[in-house]
């Protein structure tokens, strides 16, 4: 990791730079899948399936016996902890349904806004090395809750057509039946475009390489939304002289084990942690199994020296962080004065890794800077508002002549003549 001692407010815009991605030549690559999947549908899902997963699949959905195989594969002590995260996500995410609110906003004027969920949703879960089951957790929940009336997960297969049992496992707990075996760019372009075999969707949820984040932008153009523009994951610790060095580097490398291009960045105070906490990243980065992988991603990673508590609170929102670890003594306050995060972890007890598996909070967040204007994944995802109206004879009297001067004066007649054909009806 790379130390700046002191560095000056105009240097920070630099040292807080991501590691650019440049997605054109992926695009290119992708457009043909895409543009094959609409045209040809499942036979090219099959092609690209043997192309680049060498697996061949006569059947894309995933069957009844085949969860039944993942249930009785997947350890019992796996299954006990995916139920407790399960019920607390479930908890916070129950708890951000909104009452429906009837706003009289002028006698016999009401308008009120309901949340319905979105009626197709495509979640996308990773294979490979890293099979991300928590994440099947984190997206389904919420689809679920928000009541979408068709929910449809796609996950890459190994080489011999199976699934990781925890990915099935998860996904029939929370009570997904719709499972299919694809994975990358081709998935993404199958539910965008539909297959006889996969539904078109109206929102693609979830994280992938560079194939499926390049689909995710081509899907946009189609016409179908997704969750939030893509990148590399990354945390950010602001720690202080009371903060242990070993649960910090612990913590900067749980996220750098995720990806060469994960950022992870510890923001201080106290020159004599920087010593300790790169100590200990040494010594622990030598026992993980993923170390190559962290270590490369440690490369863009910096520990950064401030004077004083105000600096560092601006350097941090500025850098608006997907991960805000706050390990300083007095936390609380500090995560008020937060402007700029997908999410915060606040004092010496709480590791990212408990909101990326199991507190409740939702571990798809912003990346890259977009947390400056986007939310992480939440109820609110899977949701439109529509906002509702009804005004009676004695609400359009009064509110009536207001719009018709409005109108005139834009100079749109025709907005007028709706309310003037109305009034005339009510005049006695
Ligand atoms: N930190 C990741 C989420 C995750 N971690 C899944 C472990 N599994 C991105 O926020
Ligand atoms: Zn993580």
């Amino acid at each position: 990791m790379k130390v700046f001692k002191y560095p000056e407010r105009t240097a920070w815009s630099e040292i807080l730079k991501r590691p650019v991605m440049d997605f054109d030549e992926i695009v290119d690559r992708v457009v043909p899948i895409m543009e094959s999947v609409r045209t040809r549908g499942d036979e090219a899902v099959k092609e690209f399936a043997q192309k680049f997963d060498q697996v061949v699949l006569d059947e894309f959905l995933v069957s009844e016996s085949e969860i039944e195989d993942a249930i009785a594969n997947t350890d019992e002590e796996l299954k006990k902890a995916i139920q407790v995260a399960h019920q607390n996500i479930k908890t916070f995410h129950e708890a951000q349904f909104e009452p429906v609110k009837l706003v009289e906003t002028m006698a016999g004027v009401e308008c009120w806004r309901k949340s319905v969920g979105i009626e197709k949703v495509g979640l996308y879960i990773p294979g490979g090395t890293a099979p991300l089951f928590s994440t099947v957790l984190m997206l389904g929940v919420p689809a679920i809750l928000a009541d979408c009336k068709e929910v449809i997960l796609c996950t890459p297969s190994n080489k011999e057509g199976k699934i990781n049992p925890a990915i099935l496992y998860t996904a029939n707990l929370i009570g997904l039946k719709k499972i299919y075996k694809v994975g990358g760019a081709q998935a993404v372009a199958a539910m965008t475009y539909g297959t006889s075999s996969i539904t078109k969707v109206d929102k693609i949820f979830g994280p992938g390489n560079q194939y499926v984040t390049a689909a995710k932008q081509l899907a946009m153009k189609a016409g179908v939304a997704i969750d939030m523009p893509a990148g590399p994951s990354e945390v950010a610790v602001w720690a202080d002289e009371t903060a242990h060095p070993s649960f910090i580097a612990a913590d900067l490398l749980s996220q750098a084990e995720h990806g060469v291009d994960s950022q992870v960045i510890l923001v201080t105070t106290s020159e004599e942690l920087i010593a300790k906490v790169s100590d200990e990243v040494t010594s622990q980065l030598e026992q993980l199994p993923r170390k190559e992988i962290a270590a490369k991603a440690l490369e863009n990673s910096h520990i950064i020296l401030l004077k004083d508590e105000k600096e560092a609170l601006d350097l941090i929102n500025e850098y608006a962080a997907e991960h805000l670890i706050l390990s300083l003594d007095n936390a609380e306050d500090v995560a008020e004065q937060i402007i700029n995060a997908g999410s915060v972890f606040i004092g010496h007890y709480t590791p990212e890794s408990a909101g990326d598996y199991a507190s409740g909070t939702n571990h798809t967040l912003p990346t890259y800077g977009y947390a400056k204007s986007y939310s992480g994944v939440s109820l609110d995802s899977f949701v439109r508002k529509i906002t509702f109206q009804k005004i009676s004879k004695e609400g359009l009297k009064v509110l009536g002549p207001n719009v018709e001067i409005m109108a005139k004066h834009e100079e749109l007649d025709a907005h007028k003549n709706a309310v003037t054909v109305r009034l005339q009806t009510l005049k006695d």
